[in-house]
């Protein structure tokens, strides 16, 4: 079986102890098997389980010495570049990590550029890391002698240890007092004796703008993605790219399959609407063996217990963008695959302001690169929940620290929204794909408009629809994550029904 291309785990949940080893039961809403990881140090005992692909030893994910151990879910994408500074070859990510934790400490984790979570227990101390876009969610809670981690909230939700300390700089998690999400581009050192934390940032989004030709800046953004999607790619396996035909993930397609000679793409639509016709247009350019998935629109809204229940997020705005693509990766039964998306190129593009003002355009792209952490949008449960790993190249640490950073002018030039990519990936796809905008998953697929008339239709008031979809999002999180039940024991329809009934008692 051709599954040696997924990372080593998906997920963990890990408890560090000063005084022994206990495993903690661990419940994932990532589909996979377990695997039991007790490593005695020299001053503390880190315990795990992880959850990795069936059939796929997860031996990668962890490393040792006498007194420090690595855990780490995901992957990294600048290997070679992190070998070059070390004397030794580690064969897998989490023993590169332990070198370079060996050498460098904690500041091993500005090198990085991946898609992880890791727990670094060493000495009395326990680093929990994120990358720099805080892709792989990692949560903590912490008391003295004891910290537990884990990449899924609910697996934290029924641990008995009196945990409770504050975690200055990390995020509260909704309903789960003592419960910390680490942020985006952070390693979060604790003491464990102590209990007490500080937090390091190993990343922050470019505030300043750099002014470039335009021949160097399109030339940049085709090399930046280039390579990372390349990174994103295991020799000899064809790539599979979820398509919508839209610029961003044509461009994905594009170059994983200038780096593979070959690709497979995949479409979704719903009874409603589709873009199977533009996406097909993609997939002919570039010989893609294509598929088409139809979702009904009546089954989309049923989703919602699980995209929640995978992200984690109680933002409904991002829970619309998610749950088509949960809906798509839901019915994609391979065997576990690695998928690349397009996702993410329109934040630090403003690919979703459709307006020529540049003072607009920027404030949108400083606005989302600030808000953007705890969202989860880029969650690898969400394909997990069927076995897949999913990436994305535009958060890519190089392609977005570049797109970013080019000035607004370079993102929206010639009257077309994202410019310089478009720009970027004119010789490699048909003109009409080069130069058409597209709706986003969520309008495309109908799922706004059919969560609003699901609302509208029980009698919620048009000025009360966005109030009322995050009252239901919260819901589904009260239920479906620090509430422990399963998605498929929530209905959206009985959810909604309760939700709105408390909201006219209350309007009235
Ligand atoms: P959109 O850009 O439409 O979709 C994101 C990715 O999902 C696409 O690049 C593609 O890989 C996949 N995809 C979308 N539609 C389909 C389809 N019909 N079939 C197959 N694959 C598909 C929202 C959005 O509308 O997604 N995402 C934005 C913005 C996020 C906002 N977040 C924030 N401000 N923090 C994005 O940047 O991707
Ligand atoms: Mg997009």
């Amino acid at each position: 079986m051709a599954t040696q291309d997924l990372p080593a785990a998906f997920g963990f949940l890990a408890s560090a102890r000063a005084d022994g080893g206990r495993l903690p039961e661990a419940v994932f809403a990532t589909r996979g098997s377990l695997a039991g990881v007790d490593a005695r140090l020299s001053e503390q005992t880190l315990t795990a389980t992880l959850v990795h692909t069936p059939g796929c030893p997860p031996d990668a994910a962890f490393a040792r010495d006498a007194g420090t151990a690595v855990l780490l879910a995901g992957e990294l994408y600048n290997r070679e570049e992190l070998r070059s500074v070390l004397d030794t070859e580690p064969a897998g990510d989490a023993e590169l990590v332990l070198a370079l934790v060996g050498r460098y400490g904690p500041h091993a984790f500005r090198l990085l550029n991946g898609r992880f979570a890791a727990v670094v227990a060493t000495g009395r101390r326990v680093l929990l890391a994120t990358d720099h876009a805080g892709s792989v969610p990692l949560y903590a809670s912490v008391a003295p002698g004891e910290v537990l981690a884990s990449t899924e909230v609910k697996a934290l939700t029924g641990q008995s240890a009196p945990h409770g300390f504050p975690l200055a700089g990390a995020r509260r998690v909704r309903g789960l007092p003592g419960v910390y999400q680490v942020p985006a581009g952070a390693v979060v050192d604790v003491d464990l004796t102590a209990g007490t934390a500080g937090v390091q940032r190993t990343w922050t989004p470019p505030l300043a703008r750099r002014i470039m030709p335009e021949g160097d800046a399109v030339a940049a953004v085709r090399t930046a993605l280039d390579q990372a999607v390349a990174a994103r790619l295991t020799p000899g396996a064809t790539p599979l790219v979820v398509l919508s035909g839209g610029i961003d993930s044509s461009g994905v397609a594009a170059c994983a399959h200038r780096a593979a000679g070959a690709l497979e793409s995949v479409s979704m639509g719903t009874d409603a609407s589709d873009e199977f016709a533009q996406a097909r247009v993609v997939a002919d350019h570039l010989r893609s063996r294509h598929r088409e998935i139809t979702v009904p629109a009546a089954d989309l809204l049923a989703q919602l217990p699980y995209a929640v229940w995978a992200a984690e997020s109680v933002d409904p705005n991002i829970i619309e963008y998610l749950l088509p693509l949960v809906a798509l990766y839901r019915r994609l039964d391979d065997a576990p695959r690695r998928i690349l998306t397009g996702y993410g190129a329109d934040i630090p593009l403003a690919g979703m302001h459709r307006e020529d003002r540049l003072p607009d355009l920027d404030t949108a792209v400083a606005y989302d690169m600030a808000t953007f952490d705890g969202l989860n949008e880029m969650s690898p449960v969400l394909s997990a929940l069927s076995g897949h790993w999913s990436t994305h190249p535009y958060w890519d640490r190089e392609v977005l620290d570049l797109l970013v950073c080019l000035e607004a002018g370079l993102k929206r030039r010639y009257g077309r929204d994202k410019w310089v990519l478009r720009a970027a990936l004119a010789d490699a796809l048909p003109e009409a794909t080069v130069k058409r905008p597209k709706l986003g998953v969520h309008e495309g697929s109908g799922t706004t408009s059919s969560f609003s008339a699901l609302l509208t239709g029980q009698g919620v008031a048009e000025q009360d629809v966005e109030a009322v979809k995050a009252q239901v999002v919260r819901e589904l999180f009260d239920l479906t994550v620090a509430g422990g039940r399963r998605p498929d024991e929530v209905s959206t329809d009985e959810v909604v029904r309760s939700v709105v009934e408390r909201h006219t008692k209350d309007a009235a």
